[in-house]
Protein backbone atom coordinates (compact mmCIF):
# COMPACT_ATOMS: atom_id res chain seq x y z
CA UNK A 1 0.00 0.00 0.00
CA UNK A 2 1.23 3.27 -1.13
CA UNK A 3 1.45 6.21 1.78
CA UNK A 4 0.34 9.88 0.91
CA UNK A 5 2.53 12.57 2.51
CA UNK A 6 3.26 16.50 2.43
CA UNK A 7 -0.44 17.03 0.77
CA UNK A 8 -1.97 18.48 3.58
CA UNK A 9 -1.42 21.87 6.06
CA UNK A 10 -2.85 21.12 9.09
CA UNK A 11 -1.99 24.37 11.38
CA UNK A 12 -3.87 26.29 8.63
CA UNK A 13 -4.40 30.26 9.58
CA UNK A 14 -0.44 29.83 11.42
CA UNK A 15 2.32 31.23 9.64
CA UNK A 16 6.00 31.11 11.10
CA UNK A 17 6.03 32.55 14.70
CA UNK A 18 8.57 35.34 14.98
CA UNK A 19 10.19 37.87 17.36
CA UNK A 20 8.13 40.85 17.82
CA UNK A 21 9.45 42.13 21.12
CA UNK A 22 8.89 42.61 24.90
CA UNK A 23 5.93 45.65 23.30
CA UNK A 24 4.07 43.70 20.66
CA UNK A 25 -0.04 42.51 21.27
CA UNK A 26 0.42 39.55 19.20
CA UNK A 27 0.15 36.70 20.58
CA UNK A 28 1.56 34.53 17.90
CA UNK A 29 5.38 36.14 18.27
CA UNK A 30 7.77 35.93 20.87
CA UNK A 31 8.56 38.49 22.81
CA UNK A 32 11.90 37.82 24.49
CA UNK A 33 12.94 34.50 22.08
CA UNK A 34 14.99 36.03 19.50
CA UNK A 35 17.01 33.27 18.03
CA UNK A 36 19.56 35.29 16.60
CA UNK A 37 20.06 37.48 19.04
CA UNK A 38 24.09 37.33 20.80
CA UNK A 39 24.15 36.03 24.35
CA UNK A 40 27.58 35.67 26.51
CA UNK A 41 28.77 35.37 23.01
CA UNK A 42 26.50 33.34 21.40
CA UNK A 43 23.11 33.10 19.63
CA UNK A 44 19.72 32.26 21.59
CA UNK A 45 19.74 29.51 19.25
CA UNK A 46 22.70 27.89 20.13
CA UNK A 47 22.29 28.31 23.97
CA UNK A 48 18.79 26.80 24.28
CA UNK A 49 18.66 24.44 21.54
CA UNK A 50 14.80 24.16 21.93
CA UNK A 51 13.00 20.75 21.07
CA UNK A 52 10.02 19.83 20.51
CA UNK A 53 8.95 16.16 22.46
CA UNK A 54 6.92 14.06 19.64
CA UNK A 55 4.56 12.40 22.12
CA UNK A 56 2.53 15.75 24.06
CA UNK A 57 2.45 17.81 20.76
CA UNK A 58 1.23 15.21 18.33
CA UNK A 59 0.53 12.02 20.07
CA UNK A 60 -1.03 13.10 23.56
CA UNK A 61 -4.63 13.23 23.80
CA UNK A 62 -5.52 14.66 26.81
CA UNK A 63 -6.54 11.52 28.32
CA UNK A 64 -6.39 11.26 32.22
CA UNK A 65 -7.36 8.73 34.88
CA UNK A 66 -11.16 9.91 34.71
CA UNK A 67 -11.99 10.15 30.80
CA UNK A 68 -10.96 9.68 27.68
CA UNK A 69 -9.02 12.54 25.25
CA UNK A 70 -10.61 15.62 24.37
CA UNK A 71 -7.62 16.08 21.78
CA UNK A 72 -8.62 15.57 18.12
CA UNK A 73 -6.35 15.04 15.96
CA UNK A 74 -6.81 15.50 12.28
CA UNK A 75 -3.71 13.36 11.59
CA UNK A 76 -4.61 10.39 13.56
CA UNK A 77 -7.75 9.39 11.54
CA UNK A 78 -6.36 7.25 9.20
CA UNK A 79 -7.02 3.50 9.42
CA UNK A 80 -3.81 2.21 8.51
CA UNK A 81 -0.80 2.49 11.47
CA UNK A 82 1.67 3.59 8.40
CA UNK A 83 -0.33 6.36 6.92
CA UNK A 84 -1.21 7.69 10.60
CA UNK A 85 2.19 7.65 11.15
CA UNK A 86 2.85 9.69 8.00
CA UNK A 87 0.29 12.21 8.58
CA UNK A 88 1.64 12.93 12.01
CA UNK A 89 5.08 13.20 10.56
CA UNK A 90 3.68 15.93 8.17
CA UNK A 91 1.74 18.25 11.06
CA UNK A 92 4.96 17.82 13.81
CA UNK A 93 7.49 18.91 11.09
CA UNK A 94 4.98 21.90 9.78
CA UNK A 95 4.33 22.77 13.21
CA UNK A 96 7.80 22.55 14.20
CA UNK A 97 9.01 24.81 11.37
CA UNK A 98 6.23 27.21 12.22
CA UNK A 99 7.72 27.44 15.76
CA UNK A 100 10.96 27.66 14.89
CA UNK A 101 12.48 25.48 16.60
CA UNK A 102 15.75 23.88 15.63
CA UNK A 103 15.26 20.21 16.69
CA UNK A 104 12.98 17.53 18.17
CA UNK A 105 12.44 13.94 20.15
CA UNK A 106 10.50 11.38 20.00
CA UNK A 107 10.43 7.71 21.78
CA UNK A 108 9.89 4.85 19.29
CA UNK A 109 6.22 4.66 19.87
CA UNK A 110 5.33 7.83 19.09
CA UNK A 111 6.58 8.10 15.38
CA UNK A 112 4.87 4.86 14.67
CA UNK A 113 2.37 2.67 16.29
CA UNK A 114 3.50 -0.05 18.88
CA UNK A 115 3.52 -3.61 17.37
CA UNK A 116 4.15 -6.82 20.00
CA UNK A 117 5.81 -8.23 16.88
CA UNK A 118 9.36 -7.42 17.24
CA UNK A 119 10.47 -8.02 13.47
CA UNK A 120 6.74 -6.03 11.97
CA UNK A 121 7.74 -3.23 14.68
CA UNK A 122 11.29 -2.85 13.68
CA UNK A 123 9.99 -2.66 10.27
CA UNK A 124 7.20 0.07 11.06
CA UNK A 125 10.28 1.78 12.99
CA UNK A 126 12.30 1.68 9.88
CA UNK A 127 9.77 3.31 7.74
CA UNK A 128 8.73 6.12 9.26
CA UNK A 129 12.73 6.74 9.93
CA UNK A 130 13.17 7.15 6.15
CA UNK A 131 10.53 9.91 6.03
CA UNK A 132 11.64 11.43 9.39
CA UNK A 133 15.31 11.36 7.32
CA UNK A 134 13.59 13.39 4.27
CA UNK A 135 11.66 15.88 6.59
CA UNK A 136 14.84 16.55 9.17
CA UNK A 137 16.76 16.96 5.34
CA UNK A 138 13.87 19.07 3.76
CA UNK A 139 13.38 21.48 6.80
CA UNK A 140 16.51 21.94 8.79
CA UNK A 141 15.27 20.49 11.76
CA UNK A 142 17.29 18.12 13.56
CA UNK A 143 16.89 15.15 15.82
CA UNK A 144 18.22 16.29 19.53
CA UNK A 145 17.16 12.59 21.06
CA UNK A 146 15.76 9.59 20.25
CA UNK A 147 14.52 7.01 23.10
CA UNK A 148 12.44 3.53 23.32
CA UNK A 149 8.95 3.88 24.94
CA UNK A 150 9.59 0.60 27.63
CA UNK A 151 6.73 1.51 30.14
CA UNK A 152 3.60 1.61 28.11
CA UNK A 153 3.39 -2.33 26.95
CA UNK A 154 1.89 -4.94 29.29
CA UNK A 155 4.95 -7.07 28.96
CA UNK A 156 6.99 -4.00 30.76
CA UNK A 157 4.47 -4.01 33.71
CA UNK A 158 7.38 -5.52 36.03
CA UNK A 159 9.62 -3.79 34.31
CA UNK A 160 11.68 -3.73 31.11
CA UNK A 161 15.72 -3.95 31.68
CA UNK A 162 14.79 -4.50 35.36
CA UNK A 163 11.94 -7.31 34.68
CA UNK A 164 12.32 -10.51 36.57
CA UNK A 165 11.83 -12.28 33.41
CA UNK A 166 14.66 -12.56 31.04
CA UNK A 167 12.35 -12.91 28.19
CA UNK A 168 11.13 -9.96 28.70
CA UNK A 169 14.81 -8.00 28.92
CA UNK A 170 15.32 -9.69 25.77
CA UNK A 171 12.51 -7.92 24.08
CA UNK A 172 13.45 -4.81 25.43
CA UNK A 173 16.87 -5.04 24.21
CA UNK A 174 14.95 -5.98 20.91
CA UNK A 175 13.22 -2.36 21.28
CA UNK A 176 16.70 -0.34 22.30
CA UNK A 177 18.02 -1.79 19.13
CA UNK A 178 15.68 -0.37 16.63
CA UNK A 179 15.44 2.45 18.62
CA UNK A 180 19.14 3.18 18.65
CA UNK A 181 19.42 2.80 14.77
CA UNK A 182 16.14 4.85 14.24
CA UNK A 183 18.59 7.96 16.60
CA UNK A 184 22.01 6.76 14.20
CA UNK A 185 20.56 6.83 10.87
CA UNK A 186 18.50 10.10 11.72
CA UNK A 187 21.78 11.52 13.31
CA UNK A 188 20.53 12.03 16.97
CA UNK A 189 22.62 14.11 18.97
CA UNK A 190 21.48 12.06 22.23
CA UNK A 191 20.09 9.17 23.35
CA UNK A 192 17.72 9.48 26.11
CA UNK A 193 16.92 6.66 28.92
CA UNK A 194 14.21 7.57 31.30
CA UNK A 195 13.38 4.09 33.18
CA UNK A 196 9.96 4.66 33.59
CA UNK A 197 9.50 0.85 35.28
CA UNK A 198 13.11 0.67 36.63
CA UNK A 199 11.99 0.27 39.87
CA UNK A 200 9.89 -1.30 42.55
CA UNK A 201 6.74 -1.26 43.75
CA UNK A 202 7.42 -4.02 46.78
CA UNK A 203 11.06 -5.78 48.19
CA UNK A 204 8.42 -8.41 49.49
CA UNK A 205 8.70 -9.26 45.37
CA UNK A 206 11.52 -7.62 44.19
CA UNK A 207 15.77 -8.37 44.15
CA UNK A 208 17.02 -5.02 43.98
CA UNK A 209 20.34 -6.12 43.63
CA UNK A 210 19.90 -7.97 40.59
CA UNK A 211 17.60 -5.61 39.05
CA UNK A 212 20.19 -2.51 39.62
CA UNK A 213 22.78 -4.53 37.85
CA UNK A 214 20.90 -5.85 34.74
CA UNK A 215 20.11 -2.19 34.36
CA UNK A 216 23.81 -1.55 34.51
CA UNK A 217 24.05 -4.36 32.25
CA UNK A 218 21.66 -2.94 29.89
CA UNK A 219 23.17 0.18 29.68
CA UNK A 220 26.67 -1.25 28.71
CA UNK A 221 25.32 -3.61 26.18
CA UNK A 222 23.58 -0.44 24.62
CA UNK A 223 26.71 1.52 24.62
CA UNK A 224 28.51 -1.50 23.02
CA UNK A 225 26.40 -1.46 20.28
CA UNK A 226 25.59 1.72 19.67
CA UNK A 227 29.27 2.87 19.55
CA UNK A 228 30.12 -0.52 17.30
CA UNK A 229 27.46 1.30 14.92
CA UNK A 230 28.51 4.81 14.97
CA UNK A 231 27.15 6.08 17.37
CA UNK A 232 28.39 9.82 18.22
CA UNK A 233 26.25 11.44 20.57
CA UNK A 234 26.05 11.51 24.04
CA UNK A 235 23.87 9.35 25.91
CA UNK A 236 21.92 10.97 28.61
CA UNK A 237 19.82 8.97 31.60
CA UNK A 238 16.63 11.19 33.23
CA UNK A 239 16.62 10.91 36.64
CA UNK A 240 12.85 10.35 38.41
CA UNK A 241 12.16 9.79 42.03
CA UNK A 242 8.46 7.98 41.39
CA UNK A 243 5.76 7.48 38.98
CA UNK A 244 4.89 5.28 37.37
CA UNK A 245 6.88 2.67 39.47
CA UNK A 246 7.33 3.67 43.83
CA UNK A 247 10.41 3.41 43.72
CA UNK A 248 12.41 4.29 40.91
CA UNK A 249 16.33 3.64 41.02
CA UNK A 250 16.88 6.96 39.13
CA UNK A 251 15.66 8.77 41.80
CA UNK A 252 17.37 11.91 41.22
CA UNK A 253 20.97 13.68 39.71
CA UNK A 254 22.79 12.68 43.34
CA UNK A 255 21.56 9.02 42.57
CA UNK A 256 22.07 8.53 39.09
CA UNK A 257 25.81 9.63 39.52
CA UNK A 258 26.38 7.29 42.48
CA UNK A 259 24.65 4.51 40.00
CA UNK A 260 26.94 5.78 36.99
CA UNK A 261 29.83 5.55 39.21
CA UNK A 262 29.33 2.48 40.57
CA UNK A 263 28.73 0.52 37.40
CA UNK A 264 31.41 2.40 35.48
CA UNK A 265 29.26 3.87 32.79
CA UNK A 266 30.08 7.44 33.86
CA UNK A 267 32.03 8.70 30.86
CA UNK A 268 29.39 7.48 28.46
CA UNK A 269 26.99 9.57 30.19
CA UNK A 270 25.24 12.89 30.81
CA UNK A 271 21.71 13.96 32.46
CA UNK A 272 18.72 14.50 31.11
CA UNK A 273 17.20 16.99 33.91
CA UNK A 274 13.50 17.61 34.14
CA UNK A 275 12.11 20.49 35.95
CA UNK A 276 9.07 18.30 37.30
CA UNK A 277 11.13 15.76 38.26
CA UNK A 278 13.13 17.87 40.79
CA UNK A 279 9.77 18.79 42.53
CA UNK A 280 9.10 15.29 42.78
CA UNK A 281 12.24 14.30 44.34
CA UNK A 282 11.85 17.16 46.55
CA UNK A 283 14.00 19.35 45.42
CA UNK A 284 14.53 22.54 43.36
CA UNK A 285 15.29 22.42 40.05
CA UNK A 286 18.66 24.71 40.46
CA UNK A 287 19.95 22.45 43.17
CA UNK A 288 19.37 19.24 40.84
CA UNK A 289 21.32 21.54 38.12
CA UNK A 290 23.82 22.50 40.49
CA UNK A 291 24.09 18.30 41.59
CA UNK A 292 24.94 17.74 38.02
CA UNK A 293 27.06 20.83 36.90
CA UNK A 294 29.57 19.98 40.08
CA UNK A 295 29.96 16.36 38.81
CA UNK A 296 30.39 17.16 34.41
CA UNK A 297 27.09 15.46 34.08
CA UNK A 298 24.67 19.13 33.10
CA UNK A 299 23.99 17.96 29.89
CA UNK A 300 20.03 18.36 28.38
CA UNK A 301 17.09 19.40 30.11
CA UNK A 302 13.09 18.62 30.16
CA UNK A 303 11.00 21.83 30.52
CA UNK A 304 8.05 21.15 32.08
CA UNK A 305 7.62 22.08 35.23
CA UNK A 306 5.16 20.44 38.45
CA UNK A 307 2.45 21.96 40.36
CA UNK A 308 4.17 23.04 43.99
CA UNK A 309 0.58 21.62 44.83
CA UNK A 310 0.07 18.33 42.84
CA UNK A 311 2.52 15.82 44.01
CA UNK A 312 2.55 14.38 40.13
CA UNK A 313 4.16 14.58 36.73
CA UNK A 314 1.63 17.69 35.22
CA UNK A 315 3.84 18.47 32.73
CA UNK A 316 2.98 21.89 32.42
CA UNK A 317 4.81 24.42 30.19
CA UNK A 318 7.77 26.61 32.08
CA UNK A 319 6.08 29.70 33.13
CA UNK A 320 8.62 30.47 36.20
CA UNK A 321 11.18 33.02 35.26
CA UNK A 322 12.72 33.05 38.75
CA UNK A 323 12.93 28.89 38.70
CA UNK A 324 14.90 29.59 35.01
CA UNK A 325 16.99 32.36 35.87
CA UNK A 326 19.05 30.29 38.59
CA UNK A 327 19.03 27.58 36.31
CA UNK A 328 20.47 29.30 34.03
CA UNK A 329 22.83 31.08 35.74
CA UNK A 330 24.49 27.55 36.72
CA UNK A 331 23.85 26.56 32.62
CA UNK A 332 25.62 29.78 31.80
CA UNK A 333 28.36 29.51 34.17
CA UNK A 334 29.65 25.58 33.02
CA UNK A 335 29.17 27.19 29.21
CA UNK A 336 26.14 25.65 27.98
CA UNK A 337 24.26 21.91 28.10
CA UNK A 338 27.02 19.76 27.21
CA UNK A 339 25.60 17.63 24.13
CA UNK A 340 22.27 18.20 24.80
CA UNK A 341 19.19 20.91 24.70
CA UNK A 342 16.03 22.07 26.06
CA UNK A 343 13.13 20.20 25.45
CA UNK A 344 9.32 20.69 26.24
CA UNK A 345 8.43 17.32 27.46
CA UNK A 346 5.45 19.56 27.99
CA UNK A 347 1.58 19.11 27.52
CA UNK A 348 -1.17 21.74 26.97
CA UNK A 349 -4.24 21.12 29.71
CA UNK A 350 -6.69 18.93 28.69
CA UNK A 351 -9.08 21.43 28.05
CA UNK A 352 -6.83 23.68 26.28
CA UNK A 353 -8.14 22.21 22.89
CA UNK A 354 -7.79 25.05 20.19
CA UNK A 355 -5.06 24.37 17.94
CA UNK A 356 -3.76 27.93 18.54
CA UNK A 357 -3.04 26.66 22.14
CA UNK A 358 -0.22 24.12 20.91
CA UNK A 359 1.61 27.70 20.13
CA UNK A 360 0.79 29.90 23.00
CA UNK A 361 2.42 26.93 25.11
CA UNK A 362 5.44 26.56 23.36
CA UNK A 363 5.48 30.35 22.62
CA UNK A 364 5.26 30.78 26.32
CA UNK A 365 7.59 28.29 27.42
CA UNK A 366 10.32 29.64 25.01
CA UNK A 367 9.86 33.17 25.76
CA UNK A 368 10.37 32.39 29.91
CA UNK A 369 13.61 30.56 29.04
CA UNK A 370 14.72 33.30 26.47
CA UNK A 371 14.10 35.77 29.79
CA UNK A 372 15.87 33.50 31.64
CA UNK A 373 18.84 33.65 29.63
CA UNK A 374 18.76 37.05 29.37
CA UNK A 375 18.61 37.51 33.54
CA UNK A 376 21.12 35.03 33.92
CA UNK A 377 23.63 36.95 31.38
CA UNK A 378 22.59 40.64 33.03
CA UNK A 379 23.34 38.69 36.91
CA UNK A 380 27.11 37.73 35.07
CA UNK A 381 27.78 40.85 33.88
CA UNK A 382 26.74 42.63 37.11
CA UNK A 383 29.01 40.55 39.17
CA UNK A 384 27.75 41.17 42.95
CA UNK A 385 26.40 37.45 42.73
CA UNK A 386 29.71 36.01 42.12
CA UNK A 387 31.51 38.65 44.33
CA UNK A 388 29.51 37.65 47.48
CA UNK A 389 29.57 33.76 46.98
CA UNK A 390 33.12 33.91 46.88
CA UNK A 391 34.06 35.98 49.90
CA UNK A 392 32.00 33.80 51.43
CA UNK A 393 34.73 30.80 51.32
CA UNK A 394 37.34 33.23 51.26
CA UNK A 395 38.87 31.94 54.44
CA UNK A 396 39.98 28.78 52.31
CA UNK A 397 41.81 31.43 49.82
CA UNK A 398 44.83 31.27 51.65
CA UNK A 399 46.65 30.72 55.11
CA UNK A 400 45.26 27.60 57.38
CA UNK A 401 42.04 27.51 55.25
CA UNK A 402 44.17 26.77 52.20
CA UNK A 403 46.39 25.01 53.73
CA UNK A 404 43.27 22.58 54.82
CA UNK A 405 42.05 22.47 51.33
CA UNK A 406 45.03 21.17 50.00
CA UNK A 407 45.03 18.41 52.66
CA UNK A 408 47.69 19.56 54.69
CA UNK A 409 46.32 19.59 57.51
CA UNK A 410 45.53 16.67 60.21
CA UNK A 411 42.98 16.45 63.11
CA UNK A 412 45.55 17.84 65.74
CA UNK A 413 45.88 20.74 63.79
CA UNK A 414 42.43 21.76 63.49
CA UNK A 415 42.31 21.31 67.18
CA UNK A 416 45.47 23.71 67.72
CA UNK A 417 44.16 26.36 65.66
CA UNK A 418 40.48 26.02 66.79
CA UNK A 419 42.08 27.20 70.50
CA UNK A 420 43.83 29.98 69.11
CA UNK A 421 41.40 31.75 66.78
CA UNK A 422 38.82 31.52 69.67
CA UNK A 423 35.05 31.93 68.53
CA UNK A 424 34.91 32.94 65.10
CA UNK A 425 33.03 36.32 64.20
CA UNK A 426 29.46 35.81 62.50
CA UNK A 427 28.81 36.34 59.05
CA UNK A 428 25.84 37.26 57.14
CA UNK A 429 24.37 34.95 54.67
CA UNK A 430 22.53 37.61 53.22
CA UNK A 431 20.15 35.91 51.47
CA UNK A 432 17.48 38.10 51.61
CA UNK A 433 19.44 40.94 49.64
CA UNK A 434 20.50 38.04 47.11
CA UNK A 435 17.21 37.47 47.01
CA UNK A 436 16.44 41.24 46.50
CA UNK A 437 19.21 41.24 43.96
CA UNK A 438 18.06 38.79 41.53
CA UNK A 439 14.45 40.30 41.80
CA UNK A 440 16.20 43.41 40.49
CA UNK A 441 17.59 41.79 37.31
CA UNK A 442 13.80 39.61 36.80
C1 LIG B 1 8.24 10.87 32.11
C2 LIG B 1 9.41 11.29 31.38
C3 LIG B 1 9.43 10.90 29.92
C4 LIG B 1 10.83 10.99 29.36
C5 LIG B 1 11.05 10.29 28.06
O1 LIG B 1 7.95 11.34 33.19
O2 LIG B 1 9.56 12.66 31.56
O3 LIG B 1 8.54 11.67 29.19
O4 LIG B 1 11.21 12.31 29.21
O5 LIG B 1 10.75 8.94 28.12
NI1 LIG C 1 10.93 13.86 30.52
NI1 LIG D 1 8.34 13.48 33.30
Amino acid sequence: MSVIIGQKEYFKGIGQIKFEGAESDNPLAFRYYDENRIVAGKSMKEHLRFAIAYWHSFCGDGADPFGPGTHHYPWDVASDARQRAADKADAAFEFITKIGAPYYCFHDVDAIDGHNDPKEFGDRVKFITDIFAKKQAESGVKLLWGTANLFSNERYMNGASTNPNFEVVAHAGAQLKGAIDATITLGGEGYVFWGGREGYMSLLNTNMKLERENFARMLHTCVEYARRNGFKGKFFIEPKPCEPTKHQYDYDAATVIGFLREFDLLSEFGLNLEVNHATLAGHTFAHECQVASDAGMLASIDANRGDNQNGWDTDQFPTDVYEWAEAMAIILKQGGLAGGGINFDAKRRRNSTDMQDLFYAHIGGMDTIARALLIAEKMAKHGEMDRLKAERYASFNSGKGADYTAGKLKLEDLYKIAVEVGEPAQISGKQEYLENLLGRFV
